[in-house]
């Protein structure tokens, strides 16, 4: 009934390259420097044949700058990851036509590239989201509950800055971090984040914007420290973490709350304009929105017909617009891979879906931490013009955790033994080719219920919602189910509840799940 369990998929050609430790060897060196040449020869005499000089000069400036590619490789076109936060999979009319909400740049992209409809988050939270995005790695495997004071990436573990770093990249990073720093006062250095873990250039925030102290930092230094004050706040009318909902604590005197989603659109438009687009870029830019405070500009304020929420979606698109007309306005929108996702579901509830009419999360159930489906599967789109079919769908089982071994079988790279170790390609689909289903995924919940999808079924190892939506947890009566089962084929809404009537459905299920947890655990 189940595709093999075993990882042989994940990308594990071309390790011959690096020795026992990873790391390439003299002669590995040389092997990669062998494979590459022929690579770059062929792009250049295909070039050259059209008489252009200029093509041939610059893809002999790649050919020095790019080790590591192979025969087999991918243009190494540009990368854009533009990350949403907190945006439900049914916010965009692209994925929900029933949206209260519009959205014509996400929709855009997906007109042109490929929509997933079973994408999921690594988590149902910011950071363990972002853990797994970066490093391929799920973050139940990590304790990432550490990142308000330490980095929760180690030093030389790879990520995806460090993979593309490697393979002639330039990397930059805009926006919310949110994967800790090691935090030794904020007139001190900030180690352990994006600069320190594989990125040139990092432009952003520690973390959400209702989470403080707010500040910006550059590279790894706070531009101005968070000598100021806010007090809290929140919006009559909403639940205490909706609206223009923030934390009190520190606050630079150089940030306005309101400006923060523009500000790192231009500091984005910035790093574009700047590039030279002879070296590939991998852009990385995380927005700290829709998630809360929702603070929509004048121009979008009232504008949706989903509230103020809303209205700083529409703002969110038109932000995403900007940085397609950069691209556009630089010559690299065609060739450049644009991906655009959410890190994790809505902050919406079912009394807003009914007082709203808008289903912020489309079908499924719940909202965002919740180990139902509203929690993690997220919309999530992939635009690369003549390498990606316009208008396509995917319903591949696709996970944060693949995007690693995705780019590196994108790009023929290696990757360096031990990582990406929860990550499986799609690029296959991406090609619109078939490919094994993902074996297994398992997600932990905000609260640490444990979930595993194995084809249409979906165990949750307990009752309750296992995040922000009531109740999070509930206790097993005396004969009945200890967890909960479902058919997501037939019951989208996780209502019908099949636990109890397939126990050994649920015991093949389960060990699964406890062989992926076991088998990889870091700490
Ligand atoms: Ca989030």
């Amino acid at each position: 009934m189940f595709p093999d369990e075993s990882h042989d998929t994940r990308a594990e050609r071309g390790r011959s390259l690096t020795n026992e430790s990873g790391a390439p060897t003299i002669g590995t060196l040389w092997e990669s420097t062998r494979f590459r040449s022929c690579f770059l020869i062929d792009q250049i005499t295909m070039k050259s044949s059209d008489g252009s000089m200029r093509w041939l000069l610059s893809l002999s400036c790649v050919f020095f700058a790019v080790p590591g590619l192979r025969a087999d490789a991918a243009d190494p076109s540009h990368i854009v990851f533009v990350l949403a936060d907190d945006m439900g999979y049914g916010d965009a009319a692209c994925y929900n036509p029933e949206s209260k909400i519009e959205t014509p740049t996400i929709n855009q992209l997906a007109a042109e590239g490929m929509r997933f409809t079973d994408a999921h988050a690594a988590g149902p939270l910011c950071h363990l989201s972002r853990f797994g995005l970066m490093t391929g790695t799920y973050p139940f495997r990590r304790d990432v509950t550490v990142w308000p004071k330490k980095a929760v990436i180690r030093e030389g573990e790879t990520t995806l800055a460090t993979l593309l770093r490697s393979a002639g990249y330039r990397t930059a990073m805009v926006g919310k971090w949110h994967l800790g720093f090691n935090e030794n006062g904020y007139e001190n250095p900030l180690t352990g984040g994006p600069v320190d873990r594989g990125f040139e250039t990092f432009f952003g925030m520690r973390a959400s914007t209702d989470i403080p102290p707010y500040f910006y930092i550059r590279q790894d230094r706070a531009v101005t420290p968070p000598t100021d004050h806010i007090a809290a706040n929140n919006t009559p009318g909403w639940s205490p973490i909706q609206g223009e909902f923030w934390r009190e604590g520190g606050i630079a005197p150089d940030l306005s709350l309101p400006e923060v989603l523009p500000r790192f659109t231009e500091e984005a438009i910035s790093v574009i304009k700047a590039h030279d687009p002879k070296t590939p870029l991998f852009l990385y830019l995380a927005f700290p929105a829709p998630h809360t405070p929702w603070l929509p500009s004048p121009e979008f304020a009232g504008r949706s017909a989903a509230g103020p929420y809303g209205d700083f979606l529409m703002m969110v698109d038109a932000e995403v617009g900007k940085v397609m007309a950069a691209l556009d306005g630089k010559g690299m929108s065609n060739d450049t891979l644009v991906m655009f996702s959410s890190d994790n579901g809505p902050t919406w509830y079912e009394e807003d879906e009914k007082r709203l009419g808008h289903r912020s999360a489309g079908p499924w159930r719940g909202m965002k931490a919740d180990a139902w489906e509203a929690g993690h599967r997220i919309p999530f789109i992939a635009r690369w013009p003549g390498k990606i079919a316009a208008g396509a769908s995917s319903d591949e089982t696709i996970c944060f955790t693949d995007v690693m071994a995705t780019f590196a079988e994108m790009l023929a790279l290696d990757l360096p033994e031990g990582a990406g170790s929860d990550s499986y390609s799609f690029w296959p689909a991406l090609q619109g080719k078939e490919q094994p289903p993902r074996p297994s995924l398992v997600i932990q919940s905000g609260s640490g219920l444990m979930t595993v999808r194995m084809d249409q079924w979906k165990l949750i190892d307990g009752l309750g919602s296992g995040g922000f939506s009531k109740p999070a947890k509930i206790k097993p009566e005396p004969g009945g189910p200890a967890g909960q089962l479902y058919d997501l084929s037939k019951d989208e809404a996780e209502s019908e509840n099949v636990y109890s009537s397939r126990p050994e459905l649920v015991e093949t299920l389960r060990s699964a799940m406890d062989a992926v947890v076991g088998e990889g655990r870091q700490n």
